[in-house]
């Protein structure tokens, strides 16, 4: 697209923004201090690095064999180097500990240290990309149903072990970054059928983790993920919502809110203003659920567009972190990777281009169609200029200028695979 045109627009977006009290050069500044930590594992289906790998279990899959899955860490690193020139802005890259630079060795859940997670450390400071963190739980030997809620006491410690050490391996990531690493926690806990035992294993939880919570860790920043429930383990989930809402608020730690893992008319978007009352701040897990935390790419539906546009309203940008959490096998992964960060960044944009004072005003003077009225017509307010405008201030394709370079990339390197 010529830049002439995009420029041209971009005047006239501005113009019109300024009409409604909307400063479009401020918007362009907070969205290039927008960060989304991109999650590793879409490259890969979830695998991971370990020698030992099994398949993927824990209640979650990947559906689809799009030909090219990243099969080690130098692919995946050029895959999300790949998807990260197609995005403008700065990305940091959230890892699982299964995707640990392992060097062939068989390395198991509660022997792991930061020396496996170096070559990360270094490739960050390398390209500019901050580093978060995640303990895993899944696709192990010993996951079974049930991990840090084990009734029995080996399983249990060995899952407490790993998660520490996933704390001790964030930390040295957030001081050799010199910015907090965000660690993940979420386990598959649950039941598949019947069961009587729910106090018992929400007790041993809570126990799990004030024991891994322990060891105060000064340059990583912990969060807690809920959900529903899990593929297979469909009747009772360990960690539900109200369980780590509760723990999170209680012990001041970061609550994890992942689209796709509320129920179907639920609204995540609607949980930012109240939680936010009680909990520090929040991770996002930005997904998106067909039917089920089917993790379909992210795209800019209302659910999405709600959640950036409360948190905004809400002016708690500063206490929101940005993660993306969807594995599509069927597609091209980098591609899927481009659609979904510029998807959510397009969404933060016409958050932030929304005139909220004066929306707000019209609401709190009861002017009930009026303020209807401005909220419809914000809808089709030039906020597409913007973003394109956004793309390039950063030297990355307009519009879908992107599809072209994923196609190439395909041609030279993923279908080689
Ligand atoms: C699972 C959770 C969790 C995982 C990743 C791989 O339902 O959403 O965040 O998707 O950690
Ligand atoms: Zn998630």
């Amino acid at each position: 697209m010529k830049e002439e045109t995009i420029r041209k627009a971009y005047e006239v977006a501005r113009e019109r923004y300024a009409e409604v009290g909307i400063d479009t050069e401020q918007v362009l500044k907070q969205l290039q201090d927008f960060h989304l930590s991109m999650h590793c594992w879409q490259a890969d289906d979830v695998v991971g690095f370990e020698v030992q790998a099994g398949s993927l279990s824990g209640g979650i899959q990947t559906t689809g064999n799009y030909p090219g899955r990243a099969r080690n860490i130098d692919e995946l690193r050029a895959d999300i180097l790949k998807a990260k020139s197609l995005i403008p802005g700065t990305h940091r890259l959230n890892l699982h500990e299964i995707y640990g630079d392992f060097q062939g060795k068989v390395v198991d859940r509660d022997e792991v240290d930061a020396s496996y997670f170096q070559s990360w450390i270094d490739w960050g400071k390398e390209n500019d990309t901050k580093l978060d963190f995640n303990s895993s739980s899944f696709s192990h030997p010993k996951s079974g149903n049930l991990t840090l809620s084990n009734p029995d006491d080996g399983i249990r410690q060995f899952w407490i072990e790993h998660t520490k050490r996933c704390r001790d391996i964030a930390n040295a990531m957030g001081e050799a970054q010199g910015d907090p690493c965000i660690m993940n926690l979420w386990v598959h806990d649950g039941c598949k059928d019947q069961s009587v035992n729910h106090y018992l294993y929400r007790r041993l939880l809570k126990e799990s983790l004030d024991e891994i919570f322990e060891k105060p860790q000064p340059m990583m920043k912990d969060c807690i993920e809920g959900k529903v429930f899990g593929i297979g383990l469909e009747s009772f989930t360990v960690g539900s919502h109200d369980f780590y809402t509760a723990y999170a608020a209680k012990n001041n730690k970061i609550l994890t809110i992942d689209t796709g893992h509320y129920h179907p008319t639920e609204s995540p978007a609607d949980k930012v203003s109240a939680v936010l009352q009680f909990v520090p701040e929040l991770m996002l897990h930005v997904s998106r659920p067909i039917r089920w935390d089917s993790d379909h790419v992210t795209i800019m539906d209302d659910p999405t567009l709600e959640l950036f546009q409360e948190i905004v309203r809400a002016q708690a940008l500063d206490r929101v972190h940005y993660g993306l959490d969807y594995f599509d096998a069927s597609i091209n992964r980098v591609g899927a990777y481009v659609v979904g960060s510029r998807a959510a960044q397009r969404c933060m944009t016409r958050a932030l281009l929304e005139p909220t004072a004066l929306i707000s005003q019209l609401e709190l003077d009861g002017k009930g169609f009026q303020n209807l009225a401005a909220i419809e017509e914000c809808k089709s307010l030039p906020w597409a200029a913007v973003y394109d405008e956004f793309c390039v201030r950063n030297s990355v394709p307009v519009g879908l200028d992107f599809v072209k370079e994923v196609e190439q990339y395909e041609c030279e390197v993923t279908s080689k695979r």
